[in-house]
């Protein structure tokens, strides 16, 4: 039987006030985007002794769980610890991604669905047994001409709560993640106009599955213009926008809130979940799950090199405090020069 209160629990801890989720579950293709990108070579070694300085920095005191790529679950650090040990000695929750990729949708062109359900139940025990407490499963939705059609929205909704409902069945935490891109030209409006339609139809799907909300988390896009887009938008209109989409769309029931990036520079990324956590006056805990926005700076400062990993460290344990600071509305300009 399912437990709702230690899933409740769980899911309550992973937004606690000041703390957040670190994203650390690239896939293969991923870490050698971001590898390539400082010059390291994809080995199994680099990326261990990588993920091994962010789970030994004392960045970890702002990160309430670390969302790990099947490879990093099963790994251990360079003195034989498990690296899933290390994360629960910093205090933190050890989660898995377990989707399998956004694959094409047929007869929809441009468009994706998230794949991963056949034999879900059975990895959910298994990483259950290497330790996780909560699980991810991320829906890519581009905005473009005349997409999202609803049979992406619909697809990857159904998909999310399929995935949801088998996790609590196995008492695990879900992260449900409907990512509205921000690649392209569209303005901010249409961003809202497309995060509703996939927040509504998530919500609905996740009811029609029985799924407990108490016992999940929300990783959202915050409501920004496409990348491309001329006119961009100020902190506060993105803080503003998103606040009123989340309360359009998302039950009280929920514990948290935790976005995603997104490809937001570190500072918009931390400046607009401070704006959010300043205007307040909703009921779930909003906080981040970022992956490049935390380790954007850490990467840079790493490079491949041991000598640079305590740089890297302190990269990391910045981004991380800014980012906790931001979860309770309490960063500024000033502090994040201060800090450096
Ligand atoms: C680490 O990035 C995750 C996706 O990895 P793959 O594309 O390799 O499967 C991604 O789901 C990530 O967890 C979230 O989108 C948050 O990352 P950002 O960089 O958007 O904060």
């Amino acid at each position: 039987m399912t437990d709702l209160a230690e899933l409740n629990r769980v899911a309550t801890a992973m937004v606690a006030p000041g703390r957040g989720v670190l994203a650390a579950d690239e896939s293969a293709p991923t870490i050698l985007k971001r590898f390539e990108a400082i010059g390291v070579e994809n080995t199994e070694d680099n990326r261990r002794d990588y993920r091994e300085l962010l789970f030994r920095s004392k960045g970890m005191a702002n990160i309430s769980g670390v969302i790990l790529f099947d490879e990093t679950i099963r790994q251990n650090a360079k003195d034989g610890t498990p690296l899933v040990k290390i994360i629960e000695a910093a205090g933190s929750f050890p989660g898995i991604k377990v989707d399998k990729g956004a694959k094409p949708l047929p007869f929809s062109p441009g468009e994706v669905v998230t794949e991963g359900l056949d034999g879900l139940r059975e990895r959910l025990a298994e990483y259950r047994s290497l330790g996780a407490k909560f699980c991810k499963w991320r829906a890519v939705i581009e905005i473009g001409d005349g997409i999202p059609s609803y049979n992406c929205i619909h697809a990857n909704a159904h998909a999310l709560a399929r995935y949801a409902a088998l996790c609590q069945d196995q008492d695990l935490v879900p992260i449900v993640e409907p990512e509205v891109l921000m690649d392209g030209g569209h303005s901010i409006d249409r961003c809202y106009e497309v995060t509703e339609f996939a927040l509504k139809e998530l919500y609905r799907e996740l009811y029609y599955a029985r799924v407990k909300l108490e016992g999940t988390a929300l990783k959202p896009n915050m409501i920004v213009p496409g990348k491309k887009c001329e006119e961009q938008a100020s902190v506060e209109e993105v803080a503003e926008k998103t606040l009123r989409v989340l309360k359009q769309c998302v039950p009280a029931a929920v514990p948290g809130v935790a976005f995603l990036s997104g490809g937001q520079s570190d500072l918009d990324a931390t400046a607009r979940l401070n704006a959010m956590n300043k205007i307040g006056g909703v009921p779930w805990k909003l906080t981040f799950s970022y992956s490049r926005a935390l380790q954007a700076a850490p990467q840079k400062a790493w490079a491949g090199k041991a000598d640079n990993s305590a740089a890297a460290q302190a990269a990391f344990a910045h981004r991380a405090a800014m980012n906790g600071l931001a979860s309770i509305g309490k960063w500024s300009p000033e502090l994040e020069k201060q800090a450096a």
